[in-house]
């Protein structure tokens, strides 16, 4: 009989209260956490409910419990819930409060990264672009404004949060503070002090809060702060035993986590598909286990970056991070088992009771067959719809951030001021198209420029004619110094030397209306003046396909360039088959209809190739050959 029972039983006379009240905390005699008064260590995943489908939360959380996982480490991305100063989402794909339910339904615990920087390869780690509103903020620091604005957000997110801890009955037992802090050089411990004064704020004194860095020196130095519990963040490439020494140096009692142990990498466009053996990871995972410290896998599953969600690095040049961050983790994008798992579960039931029963089985992934698509028109034909109020009139270019469009793609549109019959070039000399345009004359495309890659191009045209140069904002910089990454022509371009003037800038609203079922069905399923015949530059591309069974499956682009994807209005990302190695985009099955016909859009921003066809097929490729510009 369970203590707790034989208490009620006695009705409280003779059993001390603290029995009743469920307590975490941490124990720095016997170097253990210490949950309900006994020594505890986790064994967790991280799993992004910002990057599944709502509809299949639990599938995934199931499958880490069948794992034999008893937490999952989860990160909050304030930009996903506050997309515009005050203006908070919580909803379906965003309802945080539902997806922590499942996880209590499952008899799962929860580690909470709250952040406000989260880095995790989702656009600039997190912090919405609206901070950008000042252009000077220090992100990341005391500067008043950055302050200003974590704190309200904190004062909205954390008291959901607080009835939720183990020591309020919940089941987060502990609560991140920052992201690897001390991977940013500002180093700025007033701003570290302030987010502990904050969480202890709204959350109590009890919580055990923590910070992760990664595992030298320097940034254990700058992450960490008194009065806070550090762990520590690395992969099975790295010596486990040296790693906890270090961390030892700055947290010497206490229970030894490793925050993030990295079941794979993610994937940069342009660049080989990361992979790694199922026996490299269980064996670090042993080795983990066998020195008595708790675990978190970086990533249990890693999901997709769906929209406009991914962000980017920045080594040299700018790599912006694949649309899917299937990250080789144990469960794949799709939510399937892999041998990986398996390996990992064997480990695991070393160490803890495993749940009985057979894993559950891959879900079933459908091959649709052909997807005909025909032609709408060029996206500058239709600037009446995705910019229906007034463009900005500008002597020189604006940014995104200026026109408080944070996302997607931005036309601006100049004429050229006189005649070049001459090849002449069309330049980026300050690097500043962040981060891809796409340039058309008098509506024919005359070619890509590309931040960091592309920075000339020839062109050739009449006075007077239109020049448009539609930028794409591929994801912002998510680690480093550069996180004030803004977005659209962040500085002139030049026409043979001269600077081009006078633009119209337009911000497009293209995921409103496709959502709301654009360009399927009613009058605007027209081919709108096809001035140009050519299928090249920006141009929208529609067709349908119907299915009688709903499952996943895997949009393919044979030999398309470069674009968007919508089905059914969902937007599922860009694809990039030219550049690689992604080449084909999961469509999740809870997005798909089997009563009417499911509507396919696509963004095409360069070309297309004839007969328009596009394939879903019932496997993803995320290893095809990569292509370095
Ligand atoms: O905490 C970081 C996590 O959110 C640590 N990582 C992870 C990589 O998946 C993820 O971003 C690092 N990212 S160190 C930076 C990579 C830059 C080369």
């Amino acid at each position: 009989m369970g203590g707790r029972l034989l208490c009620l039983l006695l009705m409280g006379t003779l059993c001390p209260r603290a029995w009743a009240d469920p307590s975490f905390a941490i124990d720095y005699d016997r170097n253990c956490f210490k949950k309900d008064g006994t020594c505890f260590r986790y064994i967790s995943g991280s799993v992004h409910y910002f990057r599944i489908p709502a509809a299949y939360w639990r599938d995934r959380l199931l499958k880490m419990y069948m794992t034999g996982l008893n937490a999952i480490q989860v990160y909050v991305p304030w930009n996903y819930h506050e997309p515009q100063p005050g203006l908070y989402a919580f909803q379906g794909d965003r309802d945080l409060e539902r997806f922590l339910d499942l996880t209590s339904e499952l008899g799962l615990l929860v580690i909470i990264r709250p952040g406000p920087y989260i880095c995790s390869e989702w656009d600039m780690g997190g912090l919405p672009a609206w901070l950008l509103n000042k252009k000077d903020i220090a992100l990341r620091s005391s500067d008043p404004d950055y302050l200003n604005a974590v704190d309200s957000w904190m004062s909205v997110l954390l008291p959901k949060l607080r009835p939720r801890l183990y020591n309020n009955g919940g089941n987060i037992i502990s609560v991140q503070v920052e992201n690897e802090y001390g991977s940013f050089p500002a180093c700025d411990y007033d701003y570290m002090r302030h987010l502990h004064k904050i969480f202890r704020l709204y959350l109590g004194d009890e919580v055990v809060l923590f910070t992760t860095d990664g595992n030298t020196h320097n940034e254990l130095k700058c992450g960490t702060l008194q009065g806070i519990h550090a762990t520590v963040d690395f992969g099975p490439a790295d010596n486990a035993t040296k790693s906890f020494e270090l961390l030892r140096r700055f947290q010497p009692t206490g229970p030894l986590v490793n925050s993030e142990y990295y079941t794979g990498w993610l994937d940069y466009w342009g660049q080989n598909h990361s992979s790694s053996s199922a026996q490299l990871v269980s064996r670090g995972l042993q080795d983990i286990l066998e020195m008595g410290a708790s675990v978190n896998m970086y990533m249990f599953e890693g999901g997709t970056n769906f929209g406009y969600w991914n962000g980017a690095d920045f080594k040299k040049k700018y790599l912006p991070i694949t649309t899917s961050y299937d990250y080789d983790a144990p469960l794949t994008e799709a939510g399937d088992p892999t041998e990986k798992l398996l390996a990992i579960r064997a480990v695991i039931s070393k160490f803890l009771s495993v749940p009985l029963g057979p894993f559950p089985p891959p879900s079933p992934k459908y091959d649709y067959g052909v997807v005909k698509l025909q032609k709408v028109g060029n996206l500058a034909d239709f600037l009446d719809i995705f910019s229906p109020g007034c463009p900005t009139v500008t002597q020189y270019p604006i940014t995104f951030e200026d026109a408080k469009q944070y996302f997607g793609f931005m036309l601006y549109r100049t004429r050229l001021p006189w005649d070049t019959p001459d090849i002449t070039s069309l330049t980026d000399p300050f690097n500043g198209v962040h981060d891809r345009a796409y340039v058309t004359i008098d509506g024919s495309f005359a070619g890509v420029l590309e931040r960091d890659h592309i920075r000339t191009i020839n062109v050739t045209g009449s006075a007077g004619e239109w020049l448009d140069v539609l930028v794409e904002n591929m994801g912002r910089i998510n680690f480093g110094s550069y996180l004030s990454d803004f977005k659209g022509l962040v500085s002139n371009l030049t026409l043979a030397g001269d600077l081009l003037k006078d633009w119209v800038v337009y911000p497009l609203n293209i995921d409103g209306p496709v959502a709301e079922g654009w360009p399927h069905g009613g009058e605007n399923n027209i081919l709108r003046g096809p001035k140009i015949e050519s299928n090249t530059g920006p141009t929208f591309y529609m067709g349908t396909f119907q299915t009688a069974a709903r499952g996943d499956t895997f949009l393919k682009l044979t030999n398309w360039r470069k674009g968007q994807v919508w089905i059914n209005g969902f937007n599922v990302g860009r694809y990039w088959p030219a550049r690689g190695p992604q080449v084909t985009l999961y469509v999740p099955g809870s997005i798909l209809s089997t009563k009417d016909y499911n509507n396919v859009t696509v963004l095409e921003l360069e070309s297309a190739p004839s007969g328009f066809r596009a394939f879903l097929i019932d496997r993803p490729i995320l290893n095809g050959t990569s292509q370095a510009v």
